[in-house]
């Protein structure tokens, strides 16, 4: 019997070192010490023996399942210490990787470049206006000296609501709502920036919205080489003194003299290409001086005060400055295009 009993703790140790896992020392545990196990089973058999023999097969039972339980419990905190080891290198931490970065946006290039006209205006001493997209034909045409009928509406080819209502063709309407609101004193510096809508065809320089800007100086003494020396400053900003501009004798009904300036092409420099149509220069803005009438209708004596007008248009500015191909591009959404604008 004491034979079986030391052959039994030879066996369930040399299993319980071989053991794999937790799972299987804990079936070792049942195997040799549950109550089906074989020591219990030698145990069961003492009841048999004579005292000095159950006596000695009683002490080493007790010896071997100590021993054993012993090993099991060894054993147990060895594989729990591996398995902590091991799932904490699974879950190390490289403390030294570069964190994601989160997507930053970017302001859009049309935008900055209205933020940049309009801090430059500012700087010169104007104040920034703002006036509805859904105008009075009242206001878009009447009061700039373009009556109902008159051939030169067929200029601008509105997006018309009502009969008298219509999307805005052009900022212009915000002249004759500050010269109202002025009620015949001056002087007014103002700038407006904003959306303006025309049944134009789509095309590489041309969209039915596109965005203007505005200005409006009136004083006692304002004269056409004002107007003059405030376009140079804002193209030279805009593009650098090696820019040129040329003014062109033009017609709008509410400025005399008026003219069309252009600005040499920054795609091909003067000698033409796709964005200028071949001609080398592209026209960025319409100015003049503010036609009487326009003053008079608005409450102000023409014979005392003048000024200047000029309607720029936004997007050229922002495709002469980045060389931007097509004015389409302002207006799709392609997050390609916008990112190069960081
Ligand atoms: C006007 O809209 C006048 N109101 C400008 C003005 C204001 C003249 C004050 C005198 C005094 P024009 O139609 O030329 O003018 O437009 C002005 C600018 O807007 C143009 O020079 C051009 O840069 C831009 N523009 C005109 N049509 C389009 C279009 N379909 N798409 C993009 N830009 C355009």
């Amino acid at each position: 019997m004491l034979e079986r009993l030391k052959q039994l703790e030879v066996e369930a140790l040399t299993e319980v070192s071989n053991v794999p896992g937790l799972k299987e020392l804990n079936d070792l545990r049942i195997k040799y010490l549950g109550k089906k196990g074989p020591i219990q089973e030698v145990m069961k058999n003492m009841k048999d023996m004579d005292p000095e023999e159950r006596k000695s097969v009683g002490q080493i039972s007790n010896q071997v399942k100590a021993v054993i339980s012993q090993e099991i419990e060894t054993k147990k905190e060895a594989l729990e210490a591996e398995a902590i080891a091991l799932q904490l290198a699974n879950e190390t931490i490289d403390v030294t990787l570069p964190g994601r970065m989160p997507a930053i946006g970017t302001i859009h290039p049309l935008q900055a470049i209205l933020s940049e006209l309009e801090e430059l205006f500012i700087a010169m001493g104007y104040t920034v206006e703002e006036g509805p997209e859904v105008e009075w034909d009242h206001y878009n045409f009447e009061l700039l000296n373009l009556p109902k009928g008159h051939p030169a509406r067929d200029m601008q080819d509105s997006f018309y609501i009502t009969e008298e209502s219509l999307l805005r063709t052009h900022t212009s309407p915000v002249q004759a709502r500050t010269l109202l609101a002025a009620k015949g004193k001056g002087p007014i510096k103002i700038i407006c920036p904003g959306k303006v809508y025309r049944r134009d065809d789509d095309d590489a320089t041309h969209s039915h919205q596109f965005t203007q800007i505005e200005g409006l100086v009136i004083g006692e003494d304002i004269t056409m080489a004002d107007l003059k020396g405030t376009l140079l400053e804002l193209v030279r900003k805009m593009f650098g003194a090696d820019r040129e501009i040329r003014l062109r004798p033009s017609f709008f009904p509410f400025t005399e003299p008026s003219v069309e300036v252009d600005v040499t092409c920054s795609k091909c420099n003067g000698s033409g290409c796709s964005i200028c149509k071949g001609t080398g220069w592209i026209e960025i803005l319409g100015a003049g001086m503010v036609h009487p009438n326009v003053l008079e209708m608005s409450g102000f004596d023409s014979k005392k005060y003048q000024g200047f007008a000029f309607g720029i248009g936004a997007e050229r500015i922002a495709m002469l400055k980045h060389g931007i191909e097509d004015i389409r591009n302002f207006y799709t959404n392609d997050l390609r295009f916008i990112a190069q604008f960081k």
